[in-house]
């Protein structure tokens, strides 16, 4: 017999609701004796000890086996979690698709930074990003073709859409009809409307718009994977508020389409570790675009969180443990060999006379980013 496979829909407790890949029909017998037709598209699961034992995590969109269907009970067992294609975080979801980015073209107000926040968080995730713009209705044809020329500038392809007049909607579900998505965007922008009008029967609490912000109060639900009518599943968001930046330096870049498309015409920058600011020499990506600007400033952001994470990994090497003649356990500081050595910066074109000369240079604008990394040996 086949294996038993869903998709895990919601985590409730230490339940898994799980829909199957396709609707059974078994045969049952109704008090009186008479067969009846009971049909079974969704299982409230356990998760198998032997799981637990290896610390097997089971999250929404997680694809998994089943055991022991107790169809008239509608009970069954989680025995394996399939390899994922990808996991998000804030919420956890597992195997996504796309991230539907929703924002409003007016209350609250359109704000370029915050937007790109969004827009290179769920870049970060590296799935497809789509991105919809609300509340159509509150501006005119004007400041929409703007804001969506000027978004075409970014390397995106915003849908306009109003909960109110329902405008735009249909293309959108359109683009949801296939796979998982999980939606995201700031409070107020009228993401519960949306998904009350994309998910029916489901009536999300919409928010009264709070008076003093000017934007709606944010109302916190469990990660959960709807069903669209059309096809494909929808997860609200109540994470990805304030989304920080936790990406590297390095990769920043990529999460720009802008950028990830002057990197795409296969002229390489001239070194292999280059962040694209200002002062690296032969930089395929610095350009007069829009954003650039702002990628600086998330650089900056970046090197910061990376400087954090190092200080925090070398304090953590300062001190180790010792087992003392006791028994017990004493921290001692580490002894720190001084050992530091710059990691070499090689060029994209392999050019070892150009790396020479920025090694005999010493040239700190060119090494100002962090490339030479303390060779530590703890002892
Ligand atoms: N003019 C206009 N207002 C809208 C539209 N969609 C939603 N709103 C209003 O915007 C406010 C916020 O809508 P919600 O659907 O609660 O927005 P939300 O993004 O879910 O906000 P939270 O619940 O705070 O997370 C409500 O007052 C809605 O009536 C729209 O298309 N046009
Ligand atoms: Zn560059």
């Amino acid at each position: 017999m086949s294996e038993l496979t869903g998709k895990v829909l919601a985590v409730q407790a230490n339940f898994y609701r799980v829909k199957l890949d396709r609707e059974f029909s078994i045969e049952l017998l109704d008090e009186f004796g008479q067969k009846y037709q009971h049909h079974v598209s969704e299982l409230l699961c356990t998760r198998r000890a032997r799981l637990k034992k290896i610390g097997q995590q089971i999250c929404v969109g997680d694809i998994v086996i089943i055991e022991e269907p107790d169809w008239q009970g509608g009970r069954g067992a989680v025995s394996e979690v399939l390899p994922r294609q990808n996991l998000i975080d804030r919420p956890t979801v597992a195997n996504v698709d796309r991230i539907l980015l929703i924002f409003a073209l007016a209350e609250p107000t359109l704000d370029p930074y915050q937007l790109s926040r969004f827009l290179v968080k769920a870049e970060s995730a590296n799935v497809e990003v789509l991105l919809c713009l609300n509340k159509r209705d509150l501006v005119d044809d004007q400041t929409w073709q703007v804001w969506r020329d000027r978004l075409n500038s970014w390397g995106y392809d915003p849908i306009a859409i109003s909960t109110y007049t329902q405008d735009g909607i249909e293309n959108l579900a359109q683009h949801l009809q296939t796979g998982v998505t999980v939606a995201a965007g700031m409070s107020g922008v009228g993401k519960s409307s949306l998904i009350n009008l994309l998910v029916p029967n489901l009536q999300v609490r919409v928010g009264e718009v709070s008076q003093k912000m000017g934007h709606g109060k944010h109302t916190t639900r469990h990660v959960e994977l709807f069903t669209l009518p059309t096809g494909g599943y929808l997860a609200d968001t109540p994470g990805f508020m304030q989304p920080n930046l936790v990406v590297t330096p390095q990769d920043l870049a990529h999460y720009f389409p802008e950028a990830r498309q002057r990197l795409a015409l296969g002229v390489p920058c001239h070194f292999h570790n280059c962040l694209h600011r200002r002062d690296e020499p032969d930089c395929v990506v610095r350009g007069d675009w829009e954003r650039y600007e702002l990628y600086l400033d998330y650089l900056e952001e970046a090197i910061a969180y990376q400087q954090r994470l190092k200080n925090t990994a070398n304090a953590d090497a300062v001190t180790k443990v010792k087992d003392t003649s006791s028994g017990k356990h004493q921290q001692e500081p580490r002894l720190l060999k001084k050992r530091y050595r710059r990691e070499s910066r090689r060029s994209e074109h392999q050019n070892p006379d150009l790396d020479r000369d920025f090694e005999e240079q010493g040239n700190e604008n060119h090494h100002k980013t962090s490339r030479s990394k303390p060779n530590q040996k703890n002892l």
